[in-house]
């Protein structure tokens, strides 16, 4: 059993997908980051970072609990955990791994702050909305050019490289992004979207 601590966040999100596709079982913990329970003691004792998500698999190296934290570490430690969503040959999971540190290194922190300045600021920032927009607008432009006549970021196979970037479009209305000007990252979109497992992590955490 997994214990996943999570909240409706594009970051909470990656980790509910992935479970959800993998099929193993797991406890959701919301974590409501807007009452600031990331920085209580009990929720910094699993991650010091006071972020979230992280999760704690109970049976995990060693048949012993095993905390992750950041969601790129989770979703690497649940493909090799389930052997599902990374491939084993060194060329193909490196093809995995590069396209999963573009979203843990570009679009995450870019695409968060375009939701800072656009949704959350106190004060209207016009730099800062047009900085963060302009290079989001520009990773959207790359991620077109990498979905042109292919299914998925890595490979032809569906991977944790796709569900870390998913969530992310999802919000595109947040980032003023119109997914018809990236044609093959709407195609991309569509078609995951309508993953069964997709919808249900999209919706975790139910009822919080
Ligand atoms: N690099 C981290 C980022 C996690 C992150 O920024 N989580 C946000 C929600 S999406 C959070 O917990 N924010 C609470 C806060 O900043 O106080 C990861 O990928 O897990």
């Amino acid at each position: 059993m997994i214990d996943l601590y999570t909240w409706k966040t594009s970051n909470g999100r990656k980790a509910s997908i992935m479970l959800e596709e993998i099929g193993l079982p797991y406890t959701v913990h919301p974590i409501p980051i807007g009452q600031d329970v990331q920085f209580t003691p009990e929720y910094i004792a699993i991650n010091p970072n006071s972020k979230i998500p992280a999760i704690v698999d109970q049976d995990g190296p060693g048949g012993k609990p095993y905390t992750v934290i950041e969601s790129g570490a989770i979703l690497m430690y649940l493909a090799e955990k389930s052997g599902k969503l990374m491939p084993s040959e060194m060329a193909a999971r490196y093809e995995v791994i590069q396209w999963l540190m573009f979203q843990m290194g570009g679009v995450g922190p870019i695409f968060g702050q375009v939701h800072h300045f656009e949704r959350a600021a106190k004060e209207d920032i016009p730099y800062g909305k047009k900085r963060y927009g302009t290079e989001c607008r520009r990773l959207y432009g790359v991620m077109d050019k990498r979905l042109e006549g292919r299914g998925f970021f890595a490979n032809e196979q569906y991977s944790i490289a796709d569900i870390a970037v998913l969530p992310w479009v999802a919000r595109h209305e947040w980032q003023l992004v119109d997914l018809n000007d990236y044609p093959n990252v709407k195609r991309w979109y569509d078609s995951l979207m309508a993953r069964p497992a997709v919808q249900k992590g999209m919706e975790i955490p139910a009822d919080a």
